[in-house]
């Protein structure tokens, strides 16, 4: 197996590229396809400031490595979301790569901050956990991007991960979905933009860059996906690319240029203009956000004065390593 660039010994075969690459090219390859998407969707400018959603699994930390390798200002948030040993080991993963890197990682643990957990606010609302750690994750995202005047918030959603969801929603046809399905969604109501810079990379990619830049990653999945449906269609769709390489690509990128705009004429916009939570200043149409009303339910209590003096409200911030301000 010989490099497609250089004809070195390869270490990765990409099938849908009919390509190997060495480790120095497969480096180049997944910066390319990065730029590619950043490019193609106007995902990040030159000079803006990016918060990656750091979960300490492979994605999350090649993204973060990839953006910083770009030239990007690229900060982390980890989430401590009290998913038991998973949570401890996941952080510890986060840390350690910000720690080796010199890179700032923001941390907010629910516990700690919030007083509750994606477990026990599973349990109070009767919902499956994903439902209470989803709005919990975007909430506390965009509260990061906004305290901390960040332009963009990146997660490390890769090609598997749209496919599988286009896939999902493609099944049910959920047109509304279907509709917002997109890499980029653009910043408006005092949301940050968000975007998903390793769309044109799949999972097996993101796990080879992580062995071949020494990243150590969380390899466990979260013990709450199992039974998540979205496994499901993954394997299906692993199943059809195994046989036919390069399916998965086109099936969402096809989505994306010919089918997506469609479904987006039929999306109700909703244009009234959002008030602000009273109990924590987030854009929402009601008097109070969605996060601030599961804090209540679960008994939780609003985020505890920051150990260093910040103002009441401010970000609980640990910061790591060095601050570099561009
Ligand atoms: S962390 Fe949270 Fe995921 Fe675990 S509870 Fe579900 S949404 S599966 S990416
Ligand atoms: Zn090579
Ligand atoms: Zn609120």
């Amino acid at each position: 197996m010989k490099c497609r660039v250089c004809r070195g010994p390869a270490v990765i075969d990409v099938r849908r590229h009919n390509a190997n690459f060495c480790v120095e090219h497969f480096i180049q390859q997944c910066e390319r396809q990065v730029t590619k998407a950043i490019d193609a969707f106007g995902m990040i400018a030159p000079g803006e400031r990016v918060l990656v959603a750091v979960s300490g699994g492979k994605d999350s930390l090649a993204l973060w490595d990839l953006l910083v390798r770009l030239g990007y200002h690229a900060e982390g948030l980890y989430l401590g979301l009290g998913i038991g040993e998973y949570s401890d080991e996941s952080g510890d993963y986060a840390r350690n790569f910000a720690v080796t890197r010199g890179l700032v990682l923001h941390e907010v643990d629910l516990r700690r901050d919030f007083g509750y957990d994606i477990p026990r606010a599973s349990a109070v609302t009767g919902r499956v956990p994903c439902s209470a750690c989803g709005l919990s994750k975007r909430h506390l995202f965009d509260e990061m991007a906004r305290q901390g005047e960040f332009d963009v918030v990146a997660t490390g959603h890769n090609l598997d991960d749209e496919a599988a969801v286009l896939f999902g929603n493609v099944l049910r046809w959920q047109t509304e979905y279907l509709a917002r399905q997109m890499p980029v969604l653009p910043a408006g109501n005092g949301f940050p933009r968000k975007v998903k810079p390793l769309v044109r990379l799949s999972e097996r990619e993101m796990a080879a860059y992580c062995i071949v830049q020494g990243i150590d990653y969380q390899v466990e999945e979260c013990p709450m996906a199992t039974g998540n449906s979205h496994l499901g269609y993954k394997e299906a769709l692993n199943a059809v690319e195994d046989q036919s390489p390069g399916t998965k690509h086109d099936f969402y990128f096809g989505f994306l240029e010919r089918a997506a705009a469609g479904f987006r004429q039929g999306l109700t916009q909703d244009a009234s203009a959002l008030g602000s939570c009273r109990d924590c200043g987030a854009p929402t149409p009601g008097d109070r956000c969605a996060f601030c009303r599961l804090v209540e339910r679960t008994g939780g209590h609003h985020r505890t004065q920051d150990p260093n003096g910040a103002s009441p409200g401010s970000e609980t911030a640990v910061v790591l390593g060095r601050r570099e301000r561009s």
